[in-house]
């Protein structure tokens, strides 16, 4: 019942590589043809052929509040209609930027960028022409988008020199790129003690989101903050998806944690491209035209993106994020309940309103953990749901998402959804035998 799909990705396949402009939106990790969506509303999506979902990918974390949110929409309309990009300073910029910074306790100035990639790019550069040092510490699973240096895949042991881990990516570039294992202090100060003089940052997602949800064990994030300061290293906070998913602080103020600089993303653009990064003015001032650190961008802050994320943080600043987490953490309970009767090894993680699936006899603390889940497994369970109208991200390295949108019905469909996967036994799911036709959802306008 994805007849349209299949057909327009055989289209897309011979115009844009792998047919898609990311390659996780491919499917490939679960052996599934992507769905083209047609429209979203609030916590549901319509692919091309009519079918409807329950949507937990939510465009990998910008969607908390719901597709077509009627007032980010209006925003998005309102700016529009005055012009979509002028390449000079505008209001919007402004309002977003004071938004942001009245939000994070620890940050004082902001930069817009129109991805996660340029923010943390632009974020390394910054903190090596503060310290004078080239090398950066980055945690094994942990992504930061697809700029060079963040590239690095673990040589002969850890905390060894990286080895490129995409074509095109040079040696030179990656030799500066240390890593370590998440959630291991012990390596980090290891790591410090021997190549302090020469580190200028260690750039973390505060909570590990792209090797599934992995969440840092107690005291792990303060030892890292300690053991930056002591060693002289610059401490990057990557917030590109905890930003504003958290909570208005995102992680740092949910840990009670002042990195140096931070990036975010996402949330912060309502759906539209944004990135930003930011954190003490003493740094922040070195960037260009103020300060000798160049960076640029034709299209940052540009007023439709502006408008749409101070829209989404203004209705964000009135949501209740504690009653959010709650829901979160009852929905990811009860689906590891449901998921253990049908006697597989699973753990369900969950933190405010993310969560994910391991297949994994024990708890997953590091990128290690995540890859010893049956893939198997999680690749029946995304079909067995998808085929029932539950939209789960296609890969277990990635995080599930539920937005101020998703009802209490939602969340029922979809336990009941998990409780009919057929994950104990080798038979054959019904692939594609599920469908329920949706003409359409109702417009923003409709919603307002
Ligand atoms: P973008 O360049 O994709 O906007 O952001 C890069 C990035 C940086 N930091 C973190 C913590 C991120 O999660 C990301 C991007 N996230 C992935 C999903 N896990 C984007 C999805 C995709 O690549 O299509």
């Amino acid at each position: 019942m994805t007849d349209k799909s299949r057909k327009l990705y055989e289209t897309a396949c011979t115009l844009i590589p792998g047919g898609v402009n990311s390659p996780v939106r491919a499917c490939k990790n679960v052996a599934a043809d992507p769905l083209f969506i047609a429209q979203g509303a609030g916590s549901h999506i319509v692919d091309l052929d009519g079918n409807e979902y329950i949507d937990f990918v939510l465009s990998w974390g910008p969607m908390i509040l719901g597709h077509a949110h009627p007032a980010v929409t209006a925003a998005i309309h309102r700016a529009a209609d005055l012009g979509t990009s002028y390449g000079a300073p505008c209001k919007a910029e402004v309002d977003l930027a004071q938004t942001i910074t009245d939000s994070v306790p620890g940050l004082e100035m902001i930069r817009m960028v129109n991805s996660g990639t340029e923010a943390t790019m632009s974020c390394v550069r910054l903190a090596r022409a503060v310290t004078g040092r080239d090398k950066i510490i980055k945690c094994i699973g942990c992504y930061h988008g697809h700029a060079d240096p963040f590239l690095a895949a673990a040589g002969s042991g850890v905390a060894t020199n990286s080895l490129p881990d995409s074509p095109g990516v040079p040696y030179g570039v990656v030799s500066n790129t240390i890593l370590v294992p998440y959630n291991d202090a012990e390596a980090l100060e290891k790591t410090l003690r021997a190549d302090a003089d020469a580190i200028a940052a260690m750039i973390i997602e505060p909570v590990a989101c792209n090797m599934g949800l992995v969440l840092p064990k107690d005291g792990y994030l303060k030892k890292v903050r300690e053991l930056c300061t002591a060693y002289g290293v610059l401490l990057i906070f990557d917030e590109v998806i905890t930003g504003f998913r958290l909570g208005m602080g995102g992680a740092q103020a949910f840990f009670a944690i002042d990195p140096d600089l931070s990036t975010f993303g996402k949330i912060i653009g309502g759906g539209l491209p944004v990135g930003a990064f930011g954190g003490k003015k003493e740094y922040m001032r070195q960037i260009a035209p103020e300060g000798p650190v160049y960076q640029a961008g034709t299209l940052s802050g540009n007023p439709l993106a502006m408008a749409a994320g101070q829209a989404t943080l203004l209705e964000l600043s009135r949501a209740d994020y504690a009653r959010l987490a709650t829901r979160t953490e009852n929905f990811a309970k009860e689906l590891e309940t449901i998921l253990r009767k049908k006697n597989v090894p699973v753990h369900v993680p969950t933190i405010a309103s993310m969560f994910s699936v391991f297949f994994t006899k024990e708890p997953v603390t590091d990128f290690d953990g995540a890859k010893s889940a049956d893939q198997k497994l999680f690749t029946r369970f995304y079909h067995g749901m998808r085929d029932q109208g539950i939209y789960l991200a296609p890969s277990s390295y990635e995080t599930g998402m539920l937005s101020f949108a998703h009802t209490e019905s939602d969340l029922e469909k979809t336990l009941d959804a998990a409780s009919r996967v057929p994950l104990w036994t080798k038979k054959a799911w019904p692939y594609g035998q599920w469908h329920r036709q949706a003409s359409s959802l109702p417009s923003a306008s409709e919603r307002a």
